[in-house]
């Protein structure tokens, strides 16, 4: 078996100590922003203190029995919960099944990566948030702009290079933004979005301490690869995060793939969730394939971060089912570790749970599928029928000053100043 195969056995071996709780409070007088400086004399042997905490999936299997009646207290959603997860996972996958034909139609320019397969891990997180907290992504990013409330009519505008696009057609498949739901940016640049989702995060916490605005709960998510997690921007921002307490959470979508780079080879130790704690903050393994399981996850992390107690580090094994962008024949990954991963479909195991617990009929799923396959046909042609954007909208927002020269300080283009050129000679 190629070593991709090997790599999802290794990462389910019992790689991580388990605890009751994974979120239970470090001991450790240095973590936090309120920690005290002590000195290490220069004789004594340096030991690291850090707390391991661990698989979280196991929390929440003690909790699910196989035959739970309707109303059983331990029951992980309740009827209108699992409907939403449902919808919001379905309308993911039938977005970007959408965009894959519209791709290949030619309606959409540049790189498109696709997000199939990895939707419990949007939906589990961000279904939990406010539509004031925020959202950094990937490339990846269209799937966690809708679970955050973007409509599909502007994600797929975006994607069509149209007016109408939550970024006037500028952003397109990469960046998507929105100012309205706190969707801080797609980034290109793997590892460029963390930094932003750690200065949201800060001014979140700046704002509640320091200028006293009681109502700044807010909570930041910062959604990136396994691939990623080996850049230094990881290391700087977890250590910062630790450090001043910020109410962030990094949500490590690891689909043991970075392109064709098999996570195994490319990181000295697999087990990214073991970083937290390496960090100072709980670091939690989940199975990113099960919504319920990530939700639980969820919920304790993002509770974490909204009562000021800092942030954490998640792990979801997670896969995506195309290949990287839609420009990758996807022929490296094993045959047989993408057929294992296409029976842990997590709108299936969804679906699954929700029969087995009594808390929908078939048919009222199947109008929820029905709903989003109209609504895409919608997106699709309000995108289609969009404006392009006119040509000099080309430089709008790309510079601060468009014009290269700067902005004086009375808020003119410095250029246009008569005097702008003299002196000049002498520098
Ligand atoms: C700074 C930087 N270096 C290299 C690349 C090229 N690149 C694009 S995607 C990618 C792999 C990222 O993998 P991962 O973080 O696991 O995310 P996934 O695509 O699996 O969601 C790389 C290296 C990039 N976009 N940015
Ligand atoms: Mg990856």
């Amino acid at each position: 078996m190629a070593s991709a195969f090997s790599a999802f056995k290794t990462m389910n071996q019992p790689l991580h100590r388990t605890t009751n709780n994974p979120f239970s409070k470090p001991t450790s007088p240095f973590l936090g922003s309120g920690r005290e400086f002590r000195p290490v004399p220069s004789s004594a042997p340096v030991r690291r203190q850090s707390t391991i905490v661990a698989v979280s999936s196991d929390v929440v299997k003690q909790k699910r029995t196989n035959s739970i009646p309707f109303s059983a207290p331990d029951l992980l959603i309740t009827r209108e919960e699992g409907l939403e997860l449902f919808e919001d996972m379905v309308l993911g996958r039938g977005f970007e099944d959408m965009c894959a034909q519209m791709y290949y139609r030619g309606k959409m320019f540049g790189f498109v990566h696709l997000y199939n397969g990895q939707e419990a891990v949007s939906t589990g997180f961000i279904k939990l948030l406010t539509k004031e907290d925020s959202v950094v992504s990937t490339y990846r990013d269209h799937v966690h702009a809708l679970s955050k409330g973007v409509p599909a009519r502007q994600v797929m505008s975006e994607l069509f290079g149209k007016t109408t696009g939550c970024c006037r057609g500028q952003g397109g498949s990469m960046h998507m933004f929105s100012k309205e739901f706190n969707v801080l940016g797609g980034f290109a640049f793997i590892g460029e979005g963390i930094p932003v989702a750690t200065g949201a995060a800060f001014t979140s916490k700046y704002r509640r301490e320091v200028l006293k605005e009681a109502d700044s709960d807010h909570v930041t998510l910062a959604f990136f690869g396994d691939g990623t997690c080996n850049n230094g921007q990881f290391f700087e921002c977890l250590n910062m995060a630790a450090l001043w307490k910020l109410p962030i959470v990094f949500v490590v979508e690891n689909n043991l793939w970075a392109i064709g780079m098999s996570h195994l080879r490319a990181t000295s130790d697999p087990a990214i969730w073991k970083k937290g704690p390496a960090f100072g903050m709980p670091g939690v393994h989940v199975d990113g394939m099960d919504v319920l399981k990530v939700r639980e996850v969820a919920k304790e992390a993002i509770g974490r971060a909204r009562r000021g107690e800092g942030p954490s580090l998640i792990e979801c094994e997670t896969y995506r089912f195309r290949g990287h962008s839609l420009a990758d024949p996807d022929e490296l990954r094993d045959p047989a570790e993408k057929s294992h991963y296409a029976t842990r479909d997590p709108i299936t195991a969804l679906k699954k749970y929700m029969f087995e617990h009594n808390l929908v009929k078939e048919d009222e799923l199947k109008a929820i599928e029905k709903k989003i396959d109209e609504m895409m046909e919608d997106a699709v042609e309000f995108a289609d029928a969009s404006p392009l954007p006119p040509r000099p909208q080309l430089l709008e927002n790309v510079f601060a000053d468009p014009k290269g020269f700067g902005i004086g300080p009375n808020g003119r283009y410095r250029c246009e100043d008569p005097q702008f050129t003299q002196g000049t000679a002498h520098v």
